[in-house]
């Protein structure tokens, strides 16, 4: 009986299945439009056009030089040394964040999983390849059980970045890639494992990083996934915060969407991207590149804002004025320390996800006063940074490159806004979103056949000697 059920049983499924598939395609067919393909079918149209894409470009400019390094850019982290390539996005020094050629602030409305779709494959999806991801995050959600029992055995004061890295990396085993590959697959199917890999993170990450939340700050049990529910509104669910408007889920959609990805340079991406050109699986990779999100200058800088924030705010008892802002901004830059959420490595403008979070925070929270230091903060800083750098110019050393906002400079309080008042966990929100731009550059790189990373460093001795004939 047990062995007849036991054939029986996958015949059911099929069949069963197949009645949902026909359901759901009668549900979204429409003999007057052709749907998009699924992210996996759109990949595989697709991976074979940019590959020979790629050949001819290699053929036809393999030796022209397109860079140059001087001496300081060696120094100095390599800024504006070109030196890889990255097909997601690009970030316009005047301009900002551009994905797949489409400025940020003209694609705020998409939702995360129709940008990670964009990232990836250059389109938007229709409403069938929207749905059809959403339903795969649907079926890959659950958290392996082994997670919790690790999340809930690590100490009470660990940060809530190092809970959600660890909880992927301790994911690792389920990696398809590393099956695929010990068993042996050829380079060009890489990237198909890869996808996989990265789907199964994906639909995980919203639940791991809401359960990072419950467990580290003791907010009571687990809210599990709910099938049928966005990506973004399911982490703003899980969370467990009030939400009685869905404003907080709107504010959880765009943010996901504007941290999304950030060109191929910034040290979360160029970690991911180091790590996985060595093969390790998206599980090494990602978590090696949320460790460097980790970093105050990176990631952890939205952390420091809201508090800052939040610190001028009770050193002037409310919303500061406009001369006070200037007296705690000086006070801070003369005490050695960064006004955090100003500045950028490579904008030269206003960031333009401030720019939206700002309008978003015009539209929902106009009266909330943290918001309104932040507005004033805007008003009062860039003119306090460059006066800084000019008096830092004088005294010999480097000007400050970029005295506007960058993202970090107003989310924190929108979030402050909704509950969301534990900042050191606001960097996981960011990885969460990050995520999608590392996974889809991973992704891209194994199709591609990326080359693993192995720039050329030289010495002091080196460069006393070669300098000067340079
Ligand atoms: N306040 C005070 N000084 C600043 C400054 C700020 N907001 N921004 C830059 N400077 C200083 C730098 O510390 C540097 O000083 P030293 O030469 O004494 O070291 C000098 O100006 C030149 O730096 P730069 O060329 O303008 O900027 P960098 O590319 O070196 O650094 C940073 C870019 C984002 C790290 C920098 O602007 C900074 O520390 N900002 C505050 C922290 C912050 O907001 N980080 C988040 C960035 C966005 C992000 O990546 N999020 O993930």
């Amino acid at each position: 009986m047990a062995e007849m059920s036991c054939r029986i049983l996958p015949i059911v499924w099929i069949i069963l299945r197949r009645m949902i598939d026909t359901l759901f395609q009668s549900r979204h067919d429409d003999s007057e439009v052709i749907h998009m393909a699924t992210l996996q079918e759109a990949l595989a149209k697709k991976i074979p056009v940019w590959r020979e894409e790629l050949a001819s470009v290699k053929k036809q400019y393999g030796d022209k030089v397109i860079s140059g390094v001087t001496v300081n850019q060696a120094y100095g982290g390599m800024r504006g040394v070109k030196g890889m390539i990255c097909d997601t996005s690009v970030v316009e020094p005047d301009k900002g964040l551009i994905i797949r050629g489409r400025p940020l602030l003209e694609i705020k409305h998409l939702w995360p999983e129709e940008i990670f779709y964009l990232l990836l494959t250059g389109d938007e999806p229709d409403a069938h390849a929207k749905a059809s991801l959403q339903q795969d995050y649907d079926k890959r959600a659950q958290v392996p059980e082994y997670v919790w029992d690790v999340l809930h055995a690590m100490p009470a004061d660990s940060h809530p970045m190092c809970m959600f890295d660890t909880a992927i990396l301790v994911m690792e085993k389920e990696s398809v890639f590393r099956q695929w590959y010990d068993k042996g697959m050829t380079k060009g199917e890489y990237w198909i494992p890869t996808l996989e890999d990265s789907l199964a993170l994906l639909a995980k990450l919203p639940g791991i990083a809401a359960g990072v939340y419950r467990i580290r700050y003791n907010k009571g049990d687990l809210i599990p996934w709910t099938p049928g529910l966005d990506w973004g509104a399911n982490y703003a669910n899980m969370l467990g915060l009030p939400d009685p408007t869905g404003s907080f889920a709107k504010l959880m959609r765009l943010y996901l969407n504007f941290h999304s990805d950030h060109e191929g340079g910034n040290v979360s991406a160029n970690t991911c991207h180091t790590v996985g050109s060595a093969l390790s699986d998206a599980y090494y990779a990602v978590s090696a590149g949320l460790n460097g999100l980790a970093g105050p200058l990176h990631g952890l800088a939205n952390q420091e804002c809201l508090s800052w924030i939040l610190e001028t705010m009770e050193k002037f008892g409310g919303v500061p004025s406009e001369a006070q802002l200037r007296e705690f901004a000086f006070e801070t830059l003369r005490s050695g320390k960064v006004i955090p959420g100003y500045g950028h490595a490579v904008l030269r403008v206003t960031d333009p996800r401030y720019a939206g979070f700002l309008e978003f925070g015009k539209e929902h929270l106009a009266s909330d006063p943290v918001f309104q230091t932040v507005s004033a903060v805007f008003d009062v800083i860039p003119k306090v940074l460059q006066e800084y750098s000019e008096e830092r110019v004088k005294a010999g050393k480097a000007p400050i490159a970029n005295c506007w906002p960058n993202v970090d400079a107003g989310s924190g309080a929108l979030l402050y806004h909704y509950g969301l008042t534990e900042f050191p966990y606001y960097t996981v929100l960011f990885s969460v979103s990050r995520a999608m731009g590392m996974l889809s550059q991973l992704i891209l790189n194994r199709a591609m056949g990326t080359a693993i990373t192995r720039p050329k460093s030289v010495s002091t001795e080196w460069v006393k000697a070669n300098a000067p004939k340079a």
